[in-house]
Protein backbone atom coordinates (compact mmCIF):
# COMPACT_ATOMS: atom_id res chain seq x y z
CA UNK A 1 0.00 0.00 0.00
CA UNK A 2 0.99 3.41 -0.79
CA UNK A 3 0.60 6.18 2.20
CA UNK A 4 -1.74 9.03 1.02
CA UNK A 5 -1.47 11.15 4.17
CA UNK A 6 -0.34 10.67 7.91
CA UNK A 7 -2.37 13.09 10.75
CA UNK A 8 -1.21 12.79 14.48
CA UNK A 9 -4.18 13.65 16.42
CA UNK A 10 -4.11 15.02 19.96
CA UNK A 11 -8.04 14.56 21.62
CA UNK A 12 -9.11 17.57 22.55
CA UNK A 13 -10.44 18.57 26.30
CA UNK A 14 -10.10 22.41 27.46
CA UNK A 15 -10.72 24.06 23.44
CA UNK A 16 -9.26 27.86 23.27
CA UNK A 17 -8.82 30.11 26.04
CA UNK A 18 -8.81 33.50 24.85
CA UNK A 19 -8.47 32.60 21.19
CA UNK A 20 -5.52 29.97 22.03
CA UNK A 21 -5.37 26.55 23.40
CA UNK A 22 -2.70 25.79 26.86
CA UNK A 23 -1.47 22.55 25.61
CA UNK A 24 0.35 22.50 22.21
CA UNK A 25 0.69 19.63 20.53
CA UNK A 26 4.70 19.16 21.66
CA UNK A 27 4.62 15.00 21.24
CA UNK A 28 3.01 15.05 17.61
CA UNK A 29 5.41 17.57 16.34
CA UNK A 30 8.21 15.52 17.45
CA UNK A 31 6.15 12.38 15.99
CA UNK A 32 5.20 14.67 13.12
CA UNK A 33 9.19 15.82 12.62
CA UNK A 34 10.35 12.18 12.17
CA UNK A 35 7.74 11.50 8.94
CA UNK A 36 10.14 11.63 5.99
CA UNK A 37 9.75 15.05 3.53
CA UNK A 38 7.95 13.33 0.73
CA UNK A 39 4.80 11.96 2.97
CA UNK A 40 2.38 14.82 3.43
CA UNK A 41 1.78 14.61 7.14
CA UNK A 42 -0.93 17.01 9.02
CA UNK A 43 -1.46 17.64 12.97
CA UNK A 44 -5.06 18.05 14.06
CA UNK A 45 -5.61 19.16 17.57
CA UNK A 46 -8.97 18.63 18.86
CA UNK A 47 -8.52 21.85 21.39
CA UNK A 48 -8.30 23.99 17.92
CA UNK A 49 -10.51 22.96 15.27
CA UNK A 50 -13.57 20.57 14.76
CA UNK A 51 -11.42 17.34 13.20
CA UNK A 52 -12.82 16.57 9.57
CA UNK A 53 -12.58 13.01 10.31
CA UNK A 54 -14.74 12.08 7.08
CA UNK A 55 -12.28 13.20 4.95
CA UNK A 56 -10.17 10.22 6.33
CA UNK A 57 -9.82 6.81 3.76
CA UNK A 58 -7.96 3.96 2.43
CA UNK A 59 -4.05 4.84 2.22
CA UNK A 60 -4.20 7.09 5.37
CA UNK A 61 -2.31 6.38 8.59
CA UNK A 62 -3.57 8.00 11.84
CA UNK A 63 -1.61 8.59 14.84
CA UNK A 64 -3.39 9.27 18.20
CA UNK A 65 -1.56 9.89 21.13
CA UNK A 66 -3.24 9.87 24.69
CA UNK A 67 -3.11 10.26 28.72
CA UNK A 68 -5.17 8.28 30.48
CA UNK A 69 -8.14 10.72 31.15
CA UNK A 70 -8.50 11.01 26.99
CA UNK A 71 -8.28 7.30 26.45
CA UNK A 72 -12.42 7.02 26.22
CA UNK A 73 -12.01 9.69 23.84
CA UNK A 74 -9.66 8.34 21.82
CA UNK A 75 -10.92 4.94 21.85
CA UNK A 76 -14.33 7.06 20.16
CA UNK A 77 -11.68 8.60 17.70
CA UNK A 78 -10.28 5.58 16.53
CA UNK A 79 -13.13 3.39 15.58
CA UNK A 80 -15.10 5.92 13.58
CA UNK A 81 -11.83 6.62 11.50
CA UNK A 82 -11.33 2.75 11.22
CA UNK A 83 -15.37 3.05 9.62
CA UNK A 84 -13.35 5.38 7.18
CA UNK A 85 -11.59 2.50 6.33
CA UNK A 86 -7.72 4.36 7.72
CA UNK A 87 -5.53 2.66 9.51
CA UNK A 88 -4.73 4.08 13.23
CA UNK A 89 -1.96 3.53 15.61
CA UNK A 90 -2.42 4.63 18.82
CA UNK A 91 0.54 5.81 21.23
CA UNK A 92 1.33 7.71 23.93
CA UNK A 93 0.90 7.27 28.04
CA UNK A 94 -1.88 5.43 28.45
CA UNK A 95 -1.29 2.65 25.76
CA UNK A 96 2.35 2.39 27.23
CA UNK A 97 0.93 1.76 30.48
CA UNK A 98 -1.74 -0.53 29.68
CA UNK A 99 -0.96 -1.64 26.04
CA UNK A 100 -3.66 -4.61 26.33
CA UNK A 101 -6.28 -2.23 26.94
CA UNK A 102 -5.76 -0.56 23.65
CA UNK A 103 -5.02 -3.00 21.19
CA UNK A 104 -8.23 -3.89 21.04
CA UNK A 105 -9.32 -1.08 19.48
CA UNK A 106 -6.20 0.51 17.21
CA UNK A 107 -4.99 -1.37 14.20
CA UNK A 108 -1.40 -1.08 15.81
CA UNK A 109 -0.40 0.39 18.82
CA UNK A 110 3.25 1.78 20.45
CA UNK A 111 4.70 1.19 23.69
CA UNK A 112 7.14 3.27 24.74
CA UNK A 113 8.92 6.42 22.95
CA UNK A 114 8.78 6.76 19.06
CA UNK A 115 11.61 7.57 17.95
CA UNK A 116 12.71 4.17 16.69
CA UNK A 117 9.11 2.66 16.21
CA UNK A 118 7.40 5.26 14.77
CA UNK A 119 9.55 5.53 11.10
CA UNK A 120 9.43 1.46 11.32
CA UNK A 121 5.74 1.76 11.28
CA UNK A 122 5.52 4.38 8.44
CA UNK A 123 7.75 1.91 6.62
CA UNK A 124 5.82 -1.12 7.92
CA UNK A 125 2.07 0.63 6.77
CA UNK A 126 4.02 1.44 3.38
CA UNK A 127 4.57 -2.01 2.17
CA UNK A 128 1.08 -3.37 3.72
CA UNK A 129 3.03 -5.10 6.44
CA UNK A 130 2.00 -3.53 9.80
CA UNK A 131 2.36 -5.35 12.81
CA UNK A 132 -0.04 -4.70 15.85
CA UNK A 133 2.15 -3.80 18.45
CA UNK A 134 5.69 -2.05 18.57
CA UNK A 135 7.63 -1.70 21.67
CA UNK A 136 11.07 0.33 22.07
CA UNK A 137 11.29 0.80 26.11
CA UNK A 138 15.45 1.07 25.43
CA UNK A 139 15.26 5.13 26.09
CA UNK A 140 17.10 5.81 22.55
CA UNK A 141 20.07 8.97 23.64
CA UNK A 142 18.83 12.42 22.46
CA UNK A 143 21.92 13.59 21.03
CA UNK A 144 21.00 11.56 17.30
CA UNK A 145 18.74 14.07 16.36
CA UNK A 146 15.87 12.38 16.96
CA UNK A 147 14.30 15.64 18.75
CA UNK A 148 14.59 18.20 16.18
CA UNK A 149 11.48 19.66 15.42
CA UNK A 150 11.15 19.98 11.09
CA UNK A 151 10.29 23.74 9.58
CA UNK A 152 7.49 22.28 7.62
CA UNK A 153 6.24 20.72 11.72
CA UNK A 154 6.72 24.38 12.77
CA UNK A 155 5.14 26.36 9.72
CA UNK A 156 2.28 23.86 10.18
CA UNK A 157 1.20 24.42 14.05
CA UNK A 158 1.96 28.12 13.85
CA UNK A 159 2.47 27.82 17.76
CA UNK A 160 3.18 31.59 18.44
CA UNK A 161 -0.35 31.91 17.05
CA UNK A 162 -2.25 29.00 18.46
CA UNK A 163 -1.06 28.40 21.57
CA UNK A 164 0.16 30.09 24.77
CA UNK A 165 3.13 28.70 26.24
CA UNK A 166 5.52 26.58 23.39
CA UNK A 167 7.17 23.50 24.92
CA UNK A 168 10.73 22.17 24.66
CA UNK A 169 12.53 18.97 25.63
CA UNK A 170 16.00 19.68 27.20
CA UNK A 171 16.98 16.27 29.27
CA UNK A 172 14.57 13.16 29.67
CA UNK A 173 13.72 10.95 32.23
CA UNK A 174 14.35 10.77 35.84
CA UNK A 175 16.26 7.73 38.23
CA UNK A 176 13.99 8.14 41.39
CA UNK A 177 10.94 6.05 42.11
CA UNK A 178 8.19 7.73 43.60
CA UNK A 179 5.47 4.96 44.08
CA UNK A 180 2.62 7.26 42.45
CA UNK A 181 4.43 8.25 39.17
CA UNK A 182 4.24 6.99 35.56
CA UNK A 183 6.10 9.81 33.97
CA UNK A 184 9.29 7.09 34.59
CA UNK A 185 7.43 4.52 32.52
CA UNK A 186 7.04 7.23 29.62
CA UNK A 187 10.57 8.79 29.66
CA UNK A 188 12.46 5.80 31.51
CA UNK A 189 15.11 5.89 34.62
CA UNK A 190 18.28 6.59 32.81
CA UNK A 191 18.38 10.79 31.96
CA UNK A 192 19.27 11.60 28.78
CA UNK A 193 20.92 15.15 27.83
CA UNK A 194 19.94 17.13 24.27
CA UNK A 195 23.12 18.63 22.91
CA UNK A 196 23.13 22.01 24.04
CA UNK A 197 24.69 23.34 20.36
CA UNK A 198 20.73 21.80 19.11
CA UNK A 199 18.91 23.39 21.70
CA UNK A 200 20.21 26.80 20.91
CA UNK A 201 20.24 26.13 17.18
CA UNK A 202 16.02 24.92 17.78
CA UNK A 203 14.96 27.77 20.38
CA UNK A 204 16.88 30.23 17.61
CA UNK A 205 14.97 28.82 14.71
CA UNK A 206 11.67 28.51 16.64
CA UNK A 207 11.94 32.42 17.55
CA UNK A 208 11.15 31.07 21.32
CA UNK A 209 10.94 34.13 24.02
CA UNK A 210 9.15 32.05 26.75
CA UNK A 211 8.58 28.19 27.17
CA UNK A 212 7.75 25.33 29.26
CA UNK A 213 10.79 22.74 29.98
CA UNK A 214 8.33 19.44 29.41
CA UNK A 215 11.24 17.64 31.76
CA UNK A 216 10.07 15.93 34.35
CA UNK A 217 13.14 16.42 36.77
CA UNK A 218 14.93 19.01 35.12
CA UNK A 219 16.53 20.60 38.68
CA UNK A 220 17.81 16.91 38.88
CA UNK A 221 20.25 17.45 37.06
CA UNK A 222 21.97 20.30 38.81
CA UNK A 223 23.21 17.19 40.78
CA UNK A 224 23.78 14.36 38.22
CA UNK A 225 25.04 16.70 35.06
CA UNK A 226 26.44 19.72 36.76
CA UNK A 227 28.96 20.51 34.15
CA UNK A 228 25.96 19.91 31.10
CA UNK A 229 24.08 22.61 32.56
CA UNK A 230 26.65 25.24 33.26
CA UNK A 231 27.37 24.83 29.78
CA UNK A 232 23.44 25.01 28.94
CA UNK A 233 22.69 28.00 31.12
CA UNK A 234 25.81 30.37 29.74
CA UNK A 235 24.46 29.19 26.08
CA UNK A 236 20.80 30.54 27.20
CA UNK A 237 22.05 33.60 28.54
CA UNK A 238 23.01 34.91 25.16
CA UNK A 239 19.40 34.69 24.09
CA UNK A 240 16.81 36.92 24.09
CA UNK A 241 14.60 35.09 26.18
CA UNK A 242 11.53 36.39 28.49
CA UNK A 243 11.71 33.45 30.57
CA UNK A 244 11.01 30.13 30.64
CA UNK A 245 9.75 27.27 33.25
CA UNK A 246 10.93 24.01 34.58
CA UNK A 247 10.34 21.17 36.99
CA UNK A 248 12.93 20.51 39.90
CA UNK A 249 13.13 18.83 43.23
CA UNK A 250 14.13 20.57 46.61
CA UNK A 251 17.89 19.73 46.22
CA UNK A 252 18.21 22.70 43.74
CA UNK A 253 18.24 24.80 46.67
CA UNK A 254 21.99 23.54 47.54
CA UNK A 255 23.93 24.57 43.92
CA UNK A 256 24.24 28.10 44.88
CA UNK A 257 26.28 28.87 41.43
CA UNK A 258 23.98 27.46 38.88
CA UNK A 259 20.97 29.09 40.38
CA UNK A 260 22.47 32.40 39.60
CA UNK A 261 23.28 30.79 36.16
CA UNK A 262 20.01 29.46 35.90
CA UNK A 263 18.61 33.34 36.19
CA UNK A 264 21.06 34.96 33.79
CA UNK A 265 19.94 32.05 31.50
CA UNK A 266 16.46 33.75 31.96
CA UNK A 267 14.98 30.37 34.08
CA UNK A 268 12.08 32.44 35.22
CA UNK A 269 10.40 29.93 37.67
CA UNK A 270 10.92 26.44 38.99
CA UNK A 271 8.01 24.53 39.55
CA UNK A 272 8.90 22.35 42.63
CA UNK A 273 7.59 18.40 43.87
CA UNK A 274 7.22 19.27 47.31
CA UNK A 275 4.70 16.88 47.25
CA UNK A 276 3.06 16.89 50.90
CA UNK A 277 3.56 18.99 54.19
CA UNK A 278 2.89 15.47 56.09
CA UNK A 279 5.93 13.67 56.68
CA UNK A 280 4.03 10.81 57.85
CA UNK A 281 4.18 10.22 54.20
CA UNK A 282 7.78 10.35 53.05
CA UNK A 283 8.11 6.43 52.40
CA UNK A 284 5.91 7.19 48.89
CA UNK A 285 7.93 10.18 47.89
CA UNK A 286 10.58 8.24 46.59
CA UNK A 287 13.74 9.87 48.68
CA UNK A 288 13.17 13.65 46.97
CA UNK A 289 10.94 15.37 49.11
CA UNK A 290 10.35 14.41 53.11
CA UNK A 291 7.23 16.45 53.97
CA UNK A 292 9.66 18.69 56.12
CA UNK A 293 7.98 21.74 56.06
CA UNK A 294 10.74 23.96 57.97
CA UNK A 295 13.37 22.63 55.07
CA UNK A 296 10.44 23.67 52.47
CA UNK A 297 10.13 27.05 53.40
CA UNK A 298 14.22 27.39 53.40
CA UNK A 299 14.07 26.05 49.55
CA UNK A 300 11.20 28.68 48.86
CA UNK A 301 13.23 31.28 50.47
CA UNK A 302 16.90 30.46 48.82
CA UNK A 303 15.90 29.92 45.39
CA UNK A 304 13.68 33.21 45.17
CA UNK A 305 16.63 34.80 47.10
CA UNK A 306 18.49 33.87 43.67
CA UNK A 307 16.00 35.56 41.49
CA UNK A 308 13.94 32.39 40.35
CA UNK A 309 10.01 31.71 41.12
CA UNK A 310 8.61 28.89 42.98
CA UNK A 311 5.68 27.12 42.04
CA UNK A 312 4.95 24.14 44.55
CA UNK A 313 3.72 21.08 43.27
CA UNK A 314 1.39 19.36 45.76
CA UNK A 315 -0.21 15.79 46.03
CA UNK A 316 -3.07 15.14 48.77
CA UNK A 317 -5.01 11.80 49.90
CA UNK A 318 -2.00 10.02 50.71
CA UNK A 319 -1.92 7.14 52.73
CA UNK A 320 -1.20 9.66 56.31
CA UNK A 321 -3.35 12.19 55.19
CA UNK A 322 -6.24 13.00 57.42
CA UNK A 323 -9.12 15.41 57.09
CA UNK A 324 -6.89 18.01 58.55
CA UNK A 325 -4.62 18.27 56.28
CA UNK A 326 -5.95 20.69 53.78
CA UNK A 327 -6.71 23.64 56.97
CA UNK A 328 -3.19 22.74 57.56
CA UNK A 329 -1.97 23.17 53.94
CA UNK A 330 -3.94 26.39 53.56
CA UNK A 331 -2.23 27.73 56.42
CA UNK A 332 1.45 26.68 55.21
CA UNK A 333 1.04 27.99 52.09
CA UNK A 334 -0.43 31.07 52.62
CA UNK A 335 2.63 31.81 54.77
CA UNK A 336 5.12 30.24 52.67
CA UNK A 337 6.14 32.76 50.56
CA UNK A 338 5.31 30.78 47.24
CA UNK A 339 5.01 32.08 44.01
CA UNK A 340 1.71 29.99 42.53
CA UNK A 341 0.53 26.43 43.90
CA UNK A 342 -0.48 23.40 41.80
CA UNK A 343 -2.40 21.16 44.21
CA UNK A 344 -4.17 17.67 42.75
CA UNK A 345 -5.26 14.56 44.35
CA UNK A 346 -3.44 11.85 44.75
CA UNK A 347 -4.07 9.47 41.54
CA UNK A 348 -3.63 5.81 41.46
CA UNK A 349 -2.54 5.78 37.71
CA UNK A 350 -1.91 1.98 35.68
CA UNK A 351 1.23 0.65 35.38
CA UNK A 352 2.10 2.38 39.25
CA UNK A 353 3.64 0.55 42.02
CA UNK A 354 0.56 2.87 44.08
CA UNK A 355 -1.80 1.62 41.99
CA UNK A 356 -0.86 -2.50 42.63
CA UNK A 357 -1.02 -1.95 46.28
CA UNK A 358 -4.43 -0.10 46.46
CA UNK A 359 -6.14 -3.15 43.88
CA UNK A 360 -4.30 -5.42 46.22
CA UNK A 361 -6.17 -3.48 49.27
CA UNK A 362 -9.56 -3.57 47.55
CA UNK A 363 -9.29 0.36 47.62
CA UNK A 364 -9.22 1.30 43.88
CA UNK A 365 -13.01 2.65 43.30
CA UNK A 366 -14.89 1.26 40.42
CA UNK A 367 -14.95 3.11 37.18
CA UNK A 368 -16.37 2.98 33.86
CA UNK A 369 -14.43 5.79 32.30
CA UNK A 370 -10.99 6.96 32.82
CA UNK A 371 -12.08 10.88 32.38
CA UNK A 372 -11.62 11.14 36.12
CA UNK A 373 -8.35 10.13 36.57
CA UNK A 374 -7.22 13.71 35.79
CA UNK A 375 -6.13 14.08 39.21
CA UNK A 376 -8.86 16.32 40.88
CA UNK A 377 -11.25 13.46 41.35
CA UNK A 378 -10.87 10.81 44.05
CA UNK A 379 -10.44 7.81 42.26
CA UNK A 380 -9.88 5.24 45.08
CA UNK A 381 -10.52 4.75 49.22
CA UNK A 382 -8.38 7.08 51.12
CA UNK A 383 -7.07 5.30 54.57
CA UNK A 384 -7.52 7.77 56.51
CA UNK A 385 -10.70 9.64 55.04
CA UNK A 386 -13.70 8.92 53.48
CA UNK A 387 -14.22 9.57 49.65
CA UNK A 388 -16.31 12.60 50.33
CA UNK A 389 -13.97 13.88 52.88
CA UNK A 390 -11.18 13.96 50.53
CA UNK A 391 -12.99 15.32 47.53
CA UNK A 392 -14.68 17.94 49.61
CA UNK A 393 -11.53 19.13 51.92
CA UNK A 394 -9.39 19.05 48.48
CA UNK A 395 -12.13 21.71 46.93
CA UNK A 396 -12.44 23.59 49.46
CA UNK A 397 -8.73 24.19 49.51
CA UNK A 398 -8.26 25.05 45.86
CA UNK A 399 -11.67 27.56 46.12
CA UNK A 400 -8.73 29.56 48.69
CA UNK A 401 -5.85 29.21 46.94
CA UNK A 402 -7.14 30.68 43.35
CA UNK A 403 -9.34 33.59 44.77
CA UNK A 404 -8.80 36.22 42.94
CA UNK A 405 -7.33 37.72 46.34
CA UNK A 406 -5.15 34.99 46.88
CA UNK A 407 -3.57 35.13 43.56
CA UNK A 408 -3.51 39.20 43.22
CA UNK A 409 -0.83 38.23 46.01
CA UNK A 410 1.10 35.67 44.80
CA UNK A 411 1.42 37.17 41.67
CA UNK A 412 2.54 40.63 42.33
CA UNK A 413 5.20 39.22 45.49
CA UNK A 414 6.79 37.31 42.80
CA UNK A 415 6.47 40.53 39.90
CA UNK A 416 8.01 42.83 42.83
CA UNK A 417 11.21 40.14 43.16
CA UNK A 418 11.32 41.44 38.83
CA UNK A 419 11.32 44.68 39.57
CA UNK A 420 12.34 47.45 38.00
CA UNK A 421 14.61 45.56 35.49
CA UNK A 422 12.59 42.62 34.40
CA UNK A 423 9.12 43.93 35.53
CA UNK A 424 7.86 44.37 31.95
CA UNK A 425 9.05 40.58 30.42
CA UNK A 426 7.58 39.03 34.10
CA UNK A 427 4.29 40.61 34.28
CA UNK A 428 2.69 37.84 32.35
CA UNK A 429 4.07 34.72 34.05
CA UNK A 430 3.93 36.11 37.54
CA UNK A 431 0.08 35.41 37.69
CA UNK A 432 -0.10 32.95 34.48
CA UNK A 433 0.27 29.84 36.47
CA UNK A 434 -2.28 30.23 39.47
CA UNK A 435 -5.08 31.39 36.60
CA UNK A 436 -4.37 28.85 34.40
CA UNK A 437 -5.19 26.67 37.53
CA UNK A 438 -8.11 29.04 38.47
CA UNK A 439 -9.33 28.37 35.01
CA UNK A 440 -9.18 24.50 35.69
CA UNK A 441 -10.77 25.11 39.04
CA UNK A 442 -13.02 26.91 37.94
CA UNK A 443 -14.56 24.63 34.90
CA UNK A 444 -14.44 21.31 37.40
CA UNK A 445 -16.63 22.55 40.08
CA UNK A 446 -18.88 24.10 37.30
CA UNK A 447 -19.33 20.45 35.64
CA UNK A 448 -19.69 18.87 39.03
CA UNK A 449 -22.11 21.25 40.20
CA UNK A 450 -23.95 20.98 36.38
CA UNK A 451 -23.57 17.15 36.55
CA UNK A 452 -25.42 17.17 40.68
CA UNK A 453 -28.06 19.18 39.47
CA UNK A 454 -28.81 18.62 35.84
CA UNK A 455 -28.20 22.06 34.76
CA UNK A 456 -25.85 23.27 32.11
C1 LIG B 1 4.08 18.66 28.96
C2 LIG B 1 3.08 17.91 29.82
C3 LIG B 1 1.83 18.48 29.98
C4 LIG B 1 1.36 19.75 29.30
C5 LIG B 1 0.48 19.43 28.07
C6 LIG B 1 1.01 18.39 27.17
C7 LIG B 1 0.04 18.11 26.04
N1 LIG B 1 0.31 18.57 24.86
O1 LIG B 1 -1.00 17.51 26.26
C8 LIG B 1 0.44 20.36 30.37
C9 LIG B 1 1.30 21.12 31.34
C10 LIG B 1 -0.68 21.29 29.88
C11 LIG B 1 -0.06 19.06 30.99
C12 LIG B 1 -1.27 18.93 31.58
C13 LIG B 1 -1.69 17.76 32.15
N2 LIG B 1 -0.95 16.65 32.36
CO1 LIG B 1 0.80 16.36 31.64
N3 LIG B 1 2.56 16.03 31.20
C14 LIG B 1 3.40 16.68 30.45
C15 LIG B 1 4.76 15.95 30.49
C16 LIG B 1 5.61 16.64 31.55
C17 LIG B 1 5.56 15.87 29.21
C18 LIG B 1 4.82 15.34 27.98
C19 LIG B 1 5.61 15.67 26.75
O2 LIG B 1 5.23 16.52 25.96
N4 LIG B 1 6.77 15.04 26.56
C20 LIG B 1 7.63 15.24 25.41
C21 LIG B 1 7.19 14.32 24.25
C22 LIG B 1 8.12 14.44 23.08
O3 LIG B 1 7.28 12.99 24.72
P1 LIG B 1 6.01 12.04 24.90
O4 LIG B 1 4.77 12.81 25.05
O5 LIG B 1 6.33 11.02 25.92
O6 LIG B 1 5.94 11.29 23.47
C23 LIG B 1 6.84 10.25 23.09
C24 LIG B 1 6.29 8.83 23.36
O7 LIG B 1 5.41 8.78 24.46
C25 LIG B 1 5.70 8.35 22.09
N5 LIG B 1 4.31 8.67 21.75
C26 LIG B 1 3.43 9.49 22.35
N6 LIG B 1 2.28 9.51 21.68
C27 LIG B 1 2.42 8.71 20.60
C28 LIG B 1 1.54 8.41 19.57
C29 LIG B 1 1.97 7.54 18.56
C30 LIG B 1 1.03 7.23 17.43
C31 LIG B 1 3.28 6.98 18.59
C32 LIG B 1 3.73 6.08 17.51
C33 LIG B 1 4.16 7.30 19.64
C34 LIG B 1 3.72 8.15 20.63
O8 LIG B 1 6.54 8.99 21.13
C35 LIG B 1 6.97 10.28 21.59
C36 LIG B 1 8.41 10.43 21.14
O9 LIG B 1 9.20 9.39 21.68
C37 LIG B 1 4.31 14.52 30.93
C38 LIG B 1 5.33 13.71 31.68
C39 LIG B 1 6.00 12.76 30.73
N7 LIG B 1 7.27 12.69 30.80
O10 LIG B 1 5.37 12.11 29.92
C40 LIG B 1 3.09 14.83 31.79
C41 LIG B 1 1.97 13.80 31.83
C42 LIG B 1 1.71 13.26 30.45
N8 LIG B 1 0.83 14.61 32.26
C43 LIG B 1 0.05 14.01 33.08
C44 LIG B 1 -1.11 14.59 33.65
C45 LIG B 1 -1.80 13.77 34.73
C46 LIG B 1 -1.58 15.84 33.24
C47 LIG B 1 -2.83 16.55 33.76
C48 LIG B 1 -4.06 15.70 33.97
C49 LIG B 1 -2.40 17.27 35.05
C50 LIG B 1 -3.45 18.13 35.68
N9 LIG B 1 -3.51 18.06 36.97
O11 LIG B 1 -4.21 18.84 35.08
C51 LIG B 1 -3.07 17.62 32.67
C52 LIG B 1 -4.01 17.15 31.55
C53 LIG B 1 -4.12 18.18 30.43
C54 LIG B 1 -4.66 17.64 29.14
N10 LIG B 1 -5.29 18.53 28.35
O12 LIG B 1 -4.57 16.48 28.79
C55 LIG B 1 0.52 12.60 33.38
C56 LIG B 1 -0.31 11.57 32.62
C57 LIG B 1 -0.59 10.35 33.42
C58 LIG B 1 -1.46 9.43 32.66
N11 LIG B 1 -1.38 8.15 32.96
O13 LIG B 1 -2.25 9.82 31.84
C59 LIG B 1 2.04 12.68 32.95
C60 LIG B 1 2.63 11.36 32.47
C61 LIG B 1 2.83 13.22 34.17
C62 LIG B 1 2.62 12.39 35.42
N12 LIG B 1 1.94 12.95 36.37
O14 LIG B 1 3.05 11.29 35.57
N13 LIG B 1 0.87 18.07 30.83
S1 LIG C 1 10.85 12.77 41.07
FE1 LIG C 1 9.11 13.30 39.73
S2 LIG C 1 9.58 12.36 37.74
FE2 LIG C 1 10.95 11.43 39.26
S3 LIG C 1 9.91 9.55 39.93
FE3 LIG C 1 9.31 11.16 41.37
S4 LIG C 1 7.40 12.07 40.52
FE4 LIG C 1 8.39 10.84 38.91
Amino acid sequence: MTIRKIVLIQPGRDGRKLGRATSEPYTLMRLASLVPLDIPVEIWDEDLMRLPIETLGKGDLVGITAKTLLIDRAKAMSRRIQQQGATVVMGGTHTTLVPEEVEGWADAIAVGEGYRTWPQIIRDFDAGALQSRYVDEEWAPLDSGVANLQDRVLNMVDEHRNYWTPYLEITRGCPRSCTFCTAIRVSGQKMRLRPVEEVVEEIERRKLRRFFLTDDNFGLNFRLFPDYMEKLFRALAKLPLDGWTAQAEQMVADYPDLLDLAREAHLDKFFIGFESINPGNRKELGGKARGDVVKSKQVIATVQKHGIGVVGLFVYGFDSDTPDIFPTAWEWIKDSGLDSVSATILTPYPGTVQRRELLAQGRILPHDTWEKYNTNHVTYVPAQMTVEELQNGYDWLCRRLYSPSQIAVRGLRAWKRHWPDRARQRMFSSFSTDVGYRWETAHRLRKTHESLTGKS
